[in-house]
């Protein structure tokens, strides 16, 4: 047996880290978020060959699905996404009065490992702070350690570059709120972030698909963040909107790159 030297495997981490972070400093597209809607982008873009990178504030992937319905863990999926789910291997049950049902968890886990078989690499614990902006167009985010943004530390981040962006952070919308604060104008109704409307569900699922756009020049809004940006409303457990955002955006960013 190999005996274990403690800082060949530091050697080990850092090298293939270093490794990585070069080759992803510039990629096609940088997901934000790796809740339901960023991974179905992800493996979907990854899979039509672009270089993916999905960054993740949080320790696990996931976003708000872990959880399902008040923690009971299960989902509603409607029948116009089921391909979404049975693309990944994720197994659901007909509840019958047009209703699908799915284990969280297994979503979860699954979204995640077909997005990164499929080419995506995803760093956790990374936090998009900011976005670069040239000439009217993103070109990249700008990153911090999420630790460190949590400590509150003053510490300068990092830039990566991309030729899109997509807002995939969830209620949150958290880089349309930094691009109104800082380039202005949004391609919303007010040209500012509309505000989340509260639940009905079968508005909510609707326009989740509707409302994913390019929302200022090099970034997509998708999931539940396109609804927060568009005004519309939240629609509770019910995931397939996410899942279906996600392949609108896909579908809309491959056919520009
Ligand atoms: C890096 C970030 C940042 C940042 C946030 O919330 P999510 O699961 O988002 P969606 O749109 O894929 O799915 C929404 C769904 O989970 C949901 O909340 C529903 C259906 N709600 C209905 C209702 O009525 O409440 O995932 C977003 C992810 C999270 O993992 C965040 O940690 C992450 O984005 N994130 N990552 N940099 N600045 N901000």
């Amino acid at each position: 047996m190999t005996e274990i030297d403690d800082v060949l495997v530091t050697r080990k981490i850092v090298e293939r880290y270093s490794r990585e972070f070069q080759e992803l400093a510039d990629v096609d597209v940088i997901i934000a978020g790796a809740g339901p809607a960023g991974l179905t982008t992800a493996r979907l873009l990854a899979e039509a060959g672009k270089k993916v990178l999905i960054l993740e504030k949080k320790l696990a992937p996931g976003g708000g699905m872990w959880g399902g319905g008040m923690t009971f863990p299960i989902v509603v999926i409607q029948p116009a996404s089921k391909h979404l789910l049975d693309a990944v291997g994720i197994r659901t049950e007909d509840a019958g009065d047009g209703y699908y049902t799915a284990d969280s968890i297994e979503c979860v886990t699954k979204l995640c490992a077909a997005a990164l078989d499929a080419g995506a690499k995803l760093w956790n614990a990374i936090s998009v702070e900011d976005v670069m902006i040239r000439e009217n167009r993103v070109t990249g985010v700008v990153i911090n350690w999420a630790a460190i943004t949590v400590a509150g530390l003053h510490v300068d981040p990092l830039t990566l570059g991309a030729k899109v962006v997509i807002d995939a952070t969830g209620h949150d919308s958290e880089i349309c709120h930094v691009i109104q604060r800082k380039a202005g104008k949004l391609d919303t109704p007010s040209g500012e972030i509309e505000g989340e409307k509260s639940m009905w569900a079968e508005i909510g699922e609707r326009t989740v698909v509707e409302n994913t756009r390019e929302v200022y020049p090099g970034v997509y809004v998708i999931g539940m963040a396109a609804n927060a940006v568009m005004g519309a409303p939240r629609m509770g457990p019910i995931f397939g909107g996410m899942l279906l955002s996600g392949e609108k955006a896909a579908k809309m960013i491959l056919e520009r790159l």
